[in-house]
């Protein structure tokens, strides 16, 4: 199978209209023909939800159509999390969280899998987690990293919270924050914080984890 626009339109077009098996199929070949995890879910799967939000943005599809889509991805994320979840792990830790009140979960997933796939323990929370409840499981887990997802603009505030709590009661913890939120702008507000390290995507958090590695060993 060829990797090209017309792949990408496969994907998202069956994805659309909730054909999952096909979208299946697709993500399975890829993956059978090399092409990486990171390179599935930000060349194939990330363009196509985009798309889907700007056509639920738009008032092209209901808000069914969206959910069946994030549904499917969200299955083809669990189906592969079997492969990747690494089995010869080399020793670093990191809690993954989403803000206070944001429910957007795919994106932090795909980057727990980034850090599975580089031998990491991964403390997935998902959607939703207060900061107190972060700081308590980080207090016990004592994790290398903290990575925050941050998908709604109008949340910046919230996020700030977070960062200061993070700070003041996870002191020296390197804390990595990403999101579509950003975006919209926001970076400005995160040299305030000196652990705070701002990824675009699943190719500079590889970037990241191999140089941490390095350090580390
Ligand atoms: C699915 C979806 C939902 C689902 C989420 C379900 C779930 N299980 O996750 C539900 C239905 C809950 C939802 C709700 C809402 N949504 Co919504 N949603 C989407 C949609 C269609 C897809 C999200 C997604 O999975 N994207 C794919 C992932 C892979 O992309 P990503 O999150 O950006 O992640 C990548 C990078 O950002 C990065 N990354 C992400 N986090 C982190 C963290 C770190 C540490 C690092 C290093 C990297 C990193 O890695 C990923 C790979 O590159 C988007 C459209 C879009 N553009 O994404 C809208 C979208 C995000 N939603 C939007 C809105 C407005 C909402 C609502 C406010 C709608 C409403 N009125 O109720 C609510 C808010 C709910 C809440 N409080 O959180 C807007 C946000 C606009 C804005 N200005 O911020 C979008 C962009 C749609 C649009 N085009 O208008 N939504």
């Amino acid at each position: 199978m060829i990797h090209n626009e017309e792949l990408n339109n496969q994907f998202f077009e069956n994805l659309l209209s909730g054909r999952k098996d096909v979208c299946f199929r697709i993500s399975e070949e890829l993956l059978a023909e090399d092409m990486s995890i990171k390179e599935l879910y930000e060349t194939i799967i990330k363009p196509a939800l985009y798309k889907i939000g700007r056509m639920w943005e738009y008032n092209q599809i209901g808000v069914a159509t969206e959910h069946l889509a994030t549904a499917i991805t969200e299955n083809i994320l669990s189906s592969l999390y079997t492969s990747i979840r690494s089995t010869s792990k080399i020793g670093n830790s990191v809690i993954l969280t989403c803000l206070e009140n944001e429910f957007h979960q795919v994106g932090i997933k795909m980057v727990r899998d980034i850090f599975e796939k580089n031998g990491w323990d991964t403390f997935f929370l998902g959607a939703n987690t207060p900061a107190s409840n972060v700081v308590s499981l980080a207090k016990n887990i004592q994790p290398d990293v903290l990575a925050v997802s941050f998908s709604i603009f109008s949340n910046l505030a919230v996020l700030e919270n977070m960062l200061v709590t993070f700070e003041k009661e996870l002191e020296g913890l390197p804390i990595l924050v990403g999101g579509q939120g950003f975006l919209h702008g926001g970076q400005e507000v995160l040299t305030k914080y000196t652990n705070v390290v701002y990824l675009p995507d699943l190719n500079t958090l590889e970037e990241f984890i191999i140089t941490f590695k390095k350090m580390t060993v």
